[in-house]
């Protein structure tokens, strides 16, 4: 069995535990690697590494450090399909879905790698003669980024090529149910030549090995992306030493569908936001928000295409659906399955634990009759789990999407331009999609939510920079003399 250490200062290192945890195939139960587990003192080793790098990164020219992510990316597209199928017997999701997580990440490491040369800032005028003023981006330090499992090579990706990109340096945690696709994204990194120390992965629990990075002092920011509750505490405690936080945490995505939309068509989105993944994505579409008059016919044919979806093994190509992560994982859905009859919801599709292989997987479900008040229509459940509720009108499906804490993505199904450029307005989200479903983020454009799915940060896209940089306002003065703004200004003529 393959034991994996840390990686300090350029070099896999022995953690200071003694400790190992397992990283087990969630389709099969099979353990595929051991993994150290990292101490407090093995962060501070990792947060002194990425200090010393940090003078040399942030002052090599950023095109020369575009260089060496350019050639990251030919490897990961050399790379792609080993890594897609290490990445679905560690995660589940099926091979398509796998080698889309490792095209995301191949396409941020390329936009990063060019934004090498851009790192826009703006030049502006003055009020005064003889004055240049400007704005020039700086690195924020030593960065700390906590990433999560779903988008075992993706999300590390989003976070790890813009902080690099900008000059920082790096104190990593990947999530403990997937960190080999970040252990081969190390590697690979090292092997094109990233400098000793520029990046540094740690690997171990959230509540020592997180905690010891949220609360190092030395880094001075931390892009996070998870729970709700781990966000908020994230931000509680690096607030407390005015430290930047970026999160990204959960969503309670709706679809609405119209009664003038293509029913095939919104079919086709809600189950792949829906199902894909499992429903293991921030963005998954967990609600179905169909126009009343509608809603019969919907509810009946998008049965009948649900029932089609193959369980399986994410290697069979195909499967349509994989296993969910983990034992909790599988027991937190089968505990909203309860809620929702408890609730009242209809069970009208699936709501059980299955075993087409040993591992973790449960059937795609369905609820109709949900009101937008009960748990299963307003809590995250990360699984294949989906509720239909029933609008009378437009305003109404918008003020039920709009009724959860959270505000990550949405989508509208309809063919009146009216009701989109509506949805596009009112709709309380980072990311609204028109006619497609609610997952499907394209990293050259900013990705975030508002209300309790972060706090107000955005990743990817022309974002990804702004997170890893601090802005510096730079006033130029060429005339030799002393000018005062606001006071030496030319008053124009009464
Ligand atoms: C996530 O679930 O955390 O838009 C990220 C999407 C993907 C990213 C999802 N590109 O669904």
């Amino acid at each position: 069995m393959q034991e994996y250490k840390l990686f300090i200062n350029g070099e896999w290192v022995d953690s200071s535990t003694g400790e190992t945890f397992d990283d087990i195939n969630p389709a099969t139960l099979e353990m595929i690697a051991k993994l150290q587990k990292a101490s407090q003192d093995d962060v501070q080793r990792a947060v002194d590494s990425a200090h010393d790098a940090f003078e040399a990164w942030s002052t090599t020219p950023a095109p020369g450090r575009g260089k060496i992510l350019f050639r990251a990316a030919r490897i990961l597209e050399e790379r792609k399909e080993d890594l897609a199928r290490l990445m679905t017997v560690e995660m589940g999701k099926i091979l398509k879905e796998t080698r889309g997580d490792v095209q995301e990440a191949i396409d941020m490491t390329y936009y990063a790698a060019g934004e090498g040369r851009r790192l826009l800032g703006e030049t502006t005028t003055s009020e005064l003669h003889d004055k240049f003023c400007m704005t020039v981006r700086r690195p924020v330090g030593v960065v700390g980024l906590i990433t999560p499992w779903n988008f075992p090579l993706a999300i590390p990706a989003w976070k790890i090529m813009p902080a690099l990109i900008s000059g920082n340096t790096i104190v990593f945690k990947p999530a403990s149910d997937t960190p080999l696709l970040s252990i081969e994204l190390v590697k690979i990194l090292a092997e094109v030549g990233l400098p000793e120390g520029v990046l540094n992965m740690v690997m171990g629990e959230g509540s020592t090995v997180g905690s010891a990075i949220v609360h190092n002092k030395g880094i001075r920011a931390i892009s996070f992306t998870g729970s709700v509750e781990t966000g908020k505490w994230i931000l509680g405690e690096a607030g407390k030493d005015m430290r930047r936080v970026s999160l990204e945490m959960g969503g309670k995505n709706p679809i609405i569908v119209m009664d003038d939309a293509d029913l095939d068509l919104a079919i086709d989105g809600v189950l792949w936001g829906a199902f894909g993944t499992t429903g293991q994505r921030c963005t998954a579409a967990s609600r179905v928000i169909v126009n009343e008059r509608i809603l019969p016919e919907f509810q009946k044919r998008l049965i009948e295409r649900t029932k089609k979806l193959r369980l399986g093994s994410g290697l069979d190509e195909s499967t349509d659906v994989g296993p969910v992560i983990n034992n909790s994982q599988l027991n937190k859905v089968a505990k909203y399955v309860s809620i929702g009859k408890e609730e009242g919801a209809k069970l009208v599709l699936g709501g059980r634990a299955v075993k087409p292989l040993p591992g973790y997987f449960f059937e795609p479900t369905i609820f109709s009759d949900v009101s937008p008040d009960m748990r299963i229509a307003q809590e995250e459940i990360f699984g294949p789990v989906l509720s239909l509720i029933s609008a009378k009108d437009l305003d109404e499906a918008i003020d039920i999407a709009n009724s959860v804490i959270y505000g990550l993505s949405s989508s509208i199904y309809t063919k009146d331009i009216k009701n989109a450029f509506r949805a596009i307005e009112k709709i309380e989200a980072g990311i609204t999609y028109i006619n497609a479903p609610t997952i499907g983020a394209e990293i050259h454009l900013p990705f975030g939510g508002v209300k309790a799915t972060g706090n107000g940060t955005r990743e990817a896209g022309t974002t990804a920079i702004e997170e890893f940089t601090e802005i510096k306002a730079v006033y130029f003065d060429y005339s030799g003399k002393l000018q005062k703004a606001q006071i030496d200004v030319e008053q124009e003529e009464e």
